[in-house]
């Protein structure tokens, strides 16, 4: 089935379930009393004490308690919620729930009654659940979440349990949760939570893909209606005015749209972000129809040895690479941050970014689309250093993984590229086997967009950059090789390049580079950690950007936007300090160099 982005529309309707939801972490020694318990069959404060837990957002760091901070288990969720009695009672009224994430693995039960199970936590889940009201309309709707941020060598991103067994150093139950990425395993319900309804026979999914000729733009479109054996379809696509450019009838077809205005990244064109609204209609005999619009952005993505074409014409990648992170939301959706950081990229002049290291909220990409910002969507395929994750259980969630992703993201025109995994193994024997069945699938899955991997590997060893479109290539020279030597940069730079197009003959991004630094720490000469040293590693790296641009370098994306939680670790001092904005969102110094940066190049290369 579709996982189509919940909309209003004249035939549904949507109730948000954000705010205070009763919470339980499960301390038990096996982590599993909770199920042994049945928390789910009443209310969780039934069971034992709860407390206020916001939705969404993670539980990490909204409590003073240190336990929770790093727990690693189940934790529990509950809420009641009053139905509009209509929902229930009318037979022609479907009722879906949604999870727009919950990070890692959720369980769903409505009144005690389990109505869905989700593995992997930066994607949308959903039920229907209408079928258990029926039977007594005057049911309230008690729903409980299970969440568990356990991760193994089989989940993405990957993660080992070490257990601990001696008395004598440590104490009963001691466990560690390792990660071999870089950022905090921020846990909890991190999107939104929702009801909704559709119509009985109801537009299931919607899949456009767009091109252009000359003046005319062409919207090959496809629906799935569900529910009906006998709906008619009517497909219509209007401007931003609201004026019908083209009309359909089926469920897959053509629209021909005269005058074509197309989306445009924002700094290449003076009408950027142009969007129709698709509106699908689906009648059924028996009941009123359905009607779901979707915004689309007509343009093309072409990729040749040594460029990155939209709509035909070049496109250089001047951006940031980000998170979702922020002080005591941790990965929790919120809409403040997300205006705040768009403000942030337009005042730096970035034109993209790459949603490291795992899909973002689809709100964030709708901004992308509306805004004219360019992103290279990632999967969770992140850390993937044990050779163990190559194996094919790992193989064959990661390909469910891409289907999830590629099923939600399919239709952003923002979205020009699918990033399948950073900086794993790839020299590891079992990467080539892997990689080329993952990047197959994907193009499959969706052949309009090129992929990727990102890579940190050596060129001479990696055993998965024959099968990507566009090399993007991660490098820390004077960070952490060479630390302190800002004198290797330009020379180690030119030959990454050098060495990478030579094997490899395909365009090349710059997906990471950048230096910790600890804002308002000083010294001249530079020194690492000081706002001068990251200065100097962006200045020294855009040296070489401007010698390689107008060959095969398509674009440089900073590590990263803002600082942003990791685990604790002796290198890392409250996180990872390579923003060129705080975690709070101010500028350290390094902003102001990519600001200057990114609006001459915009001015350069767009048609400002
Ligand atoms: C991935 C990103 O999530 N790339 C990392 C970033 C970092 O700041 C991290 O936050 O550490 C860099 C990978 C560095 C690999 C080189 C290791 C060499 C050890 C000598």
């Amino acid at each position: 089935s579709g996982m189509l982005f919940p909309r209003e529309s004249a035939s549904r309707e949507l109730k948000e379930l954000n705010g205070l939801w009763a919470f339980r972490a499960d301390k038990s020694p096996n982590r599993n009393r909770g199920f042994e318990e049945a928390w789910y069959k009443q209310r969780l404060a039934e069971t034992g004490p709860v407390i206020d837990m916001p939705v969404p957002a993670s539980f990490n760091d909204v409590t003073q308690d240190a336990t929770l901070r790093d727990f690693t288990g189940w934790v529990w969720y509950d809420r009641e919620v009053h139905l509009p009695p209509r929902w229930i009672t009318d037979e022609g009224t479907r009722l879906v729930l949604r999870v727009g994430s919950a990070h890692y693995y959720s369980v769903v039960w409505v009144n005690g009654e389990k109505v869905v199970e989700h593995n992997g936590g930066h994607l949308p889940f959903e039920a229907e659940i209408g079928s258990l009201f029926r039977k007594d309309p005057t049911n309230p709707c008690r729903i409980t979440v299970a969440v568990n941020n356990t991760l193994t060598l089989e989940t993405l991103p990957p993660g080992t349990i070490h257990y601990i067994r001696d008395r004598s150093r440590y104490p009963d139950g001691f466990f560690v949760q390792g990660t071999s990425f870089d950022f905090f395993n921020y846990a909890g319900i991190h999107r939104s939570v929702l009801l909704y309804t559709t119509p009985r026979a109801y537009v299931d999914d919607v899949t456009v893909v767009t091109d252009f000729v000359d003046n005319t733009g062409f919207v090959k479109y496809s629906v799935s209606v569900r529910g009906t054996t006998s709906a008619t379809l009517k497909v219509t696509l209007m401007d931003k005015d609201g004026h019908c450019v083209a009309s359909s009838n089926g469920s897959s077809g053509v629209l021909k749209v005269p005058d074509v205005k197309l989306w445009w990244p924002y700094l290449m064109h003076e009408n950027p972000a142009y969007l129709y609204s698709m509106e699908v209609r689906c009648t059924d005999s028996s009941d009123g129809g359905d009607v779901y619009t979707l915004p689309v952005g007509i343009r093309t993505v072409h990729v040749t040895t040594t460029q990155f074409l939209i709509n035909n014409k070049p496109f250089y990648f001047h951006g940031v690479n980000k998170h979702e992170d922020s002080d005591i939301r941790g990965k929790g959706f919120d809409w403040p941050l997300i205006v705040k950081d768009f403000n942030l990229m337009k005042w730096m002049g970035a034109n993209s970014f790459r949603t490291s290291h795992y899909p973002y909220a689809e709100e964030i990409l709708q901004m992308c689309d509306r805004h004219g910002i360019v992103v290279i969507d990632e999967c969770p395929g992140v850390g993937i250093k044990d050779i163990q994750s190559f194996g094919n259980a790992s193989l064959s969630h990661h390909l469910e993984v891409m289907e999830e992703l590629v099923r939600r993201d399919k239709n952003h025109p923002s979205v020009v590229m699918w990033s399948v995994a950073n900086e794993p193994a790839a020299e590891m024997p079992p990467a080539e086997f892997y990689f080329q069945t993952l990047i197959k699938h994907t193009k499959e899955l969706d052949p309009t967009r090129p992929v990727t991997y990102v890579t940190a590997s050596n060129f001479a060893r990696d055993k998965g950059a024959p099968f990507v479109d566009v090399l993007c290539v991660n490098s820390y020279f004077s960070w952490y090789h060479d630390p302190g030597h800002l004198e290797v940069i330009q020379l180690q730079l030119n030959t990454q390049f050098e060495d990478w197009h030579e094997k490899y003959q395909k365009p090349i991004i710059q997906s990471e580079y950048g230096a910790d630094t600890v804002p308002g720490f000083h010294s001249d000469p530079p020194v690492m950690f000081s706002e001068e040293y990251q200065s100097e590693v962006l200045r020294n790296y855009h040296s070489v950007f401007d010698q390689k641009r107008n060959k095969y370098v398509i674009g440089e994306l900073i590590w990263n936007f803002a600082d942003f939680m990791t685990a604790q670790g002796v290198t890392r001092v409250v996180g990872n300090k390579k923003g060129v904005f705080t975690r709070q969102r101010q500028p350290k110094a390094s902003a102001f160099i990519l600001k200057e940066r990114y609006w001459r190049l915009a001015n350069e290369t767009g048609t400002l």
